[in-house]
């Protein structure tokens, strides 16, 4: 057989990889890359409904980066601490579902990555504009650990930092571009991580603007 009639049907298999960050952690380059622009009209779409706003933290502290959330479930702060809510506290209404074809990606990408059966009921929307940053953190207000979290980023790269179960140990830097999808559970469920400031630059078609989105589904548990 001709190399041509390999890849015939599936140039997906030459645009694909994946890189393993560690035990249960992979980024799976350009696994999105078909969707972008359809996840992005999705997301305009949602913050119609659901704006994105700039939360204030415990510290005092407001957000650079602007979040929204579709799902049963929202992640929400404010001064007095974080919590998932069913309700967008902007609006007083629930926040909107979540798209099928978000669903039917987070699940192929957990799939792909090892972990089966991944059904979200969350996803937060992030959107960073140059500057914005997200300092180190854990992913431990969902109550269930037993699934993973499944991360799209679109738009403009971003430098993620990936480190241990302390706060203290050494941190990998890794690029996420437009179309990439880290996965993270298991043993790397509560990995600290966070995302270097935004450096500018012009963002792929339909973009074409200075910012990147980035969606983390999550399953939250009801208590
Ligand atoms: C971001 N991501 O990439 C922020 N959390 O904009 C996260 O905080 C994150 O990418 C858990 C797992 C994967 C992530
Ligand atoms: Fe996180």
């Amino acid at each position: 057989m001709m190399i041509d009639d390999l890849f015939a049907n599936d140039d997906s298999i030459i645009r694909q990889w994946q890189e393993p960050l560690a035990k249960d952690a992979v980024v799976l380059r350009g696994f999105a890359y078909d969707e972008a622009p359809t996840l992005l009209q999705h997301i305009a779409t949602i913050a119609e409904t659901a704006p994105f706003r700039h939360f204030i933290i415990p510290n005092g502290h407001t957000m650079s980066i602007g979040m929204t959330n579709c799902g049963t479930f929202g992640w929400t702060s404010n001064a007095q601490g974080y919590r998932y809510t069913e309700v967008d506290p902007l609006s007083g209404q629930a926040w909107p579902q979540i798209p099928a074809i978000f669903l039917q990606l987070a699940q192929r990408a957990a799939d792909h990555a090892g972990f089966p059966h991944f059904v979200p009921n969350a996803c937060l929307i992030n959107r960073y504009h140059p500057g914005a940053r997200l300092s180190l953190h854990q992913d431990k207000d969902e109550m269930d650990f037993s699934q993973p979290i499944v991360s799209v980023s679109l738009g403009l790269p971003a430098t993620f930092l990936f480190g241990g179960l302390q706060r203290t140990q050494p941190c990998q830097r890794v690029t996420l571009t437009h179309g990439d999808i880290a996965v993270w559970g298991g043993d790397a469920r509560l990995c600290y991580h966070g995302v270097l400031p935004l450096k500018d630059g012009i963002a792929p078609l339909p973009l074409q603007d200075n910012v990147r989105y980035n969606l983390t589904f999550r399953r939250v548990s009801r208590l």
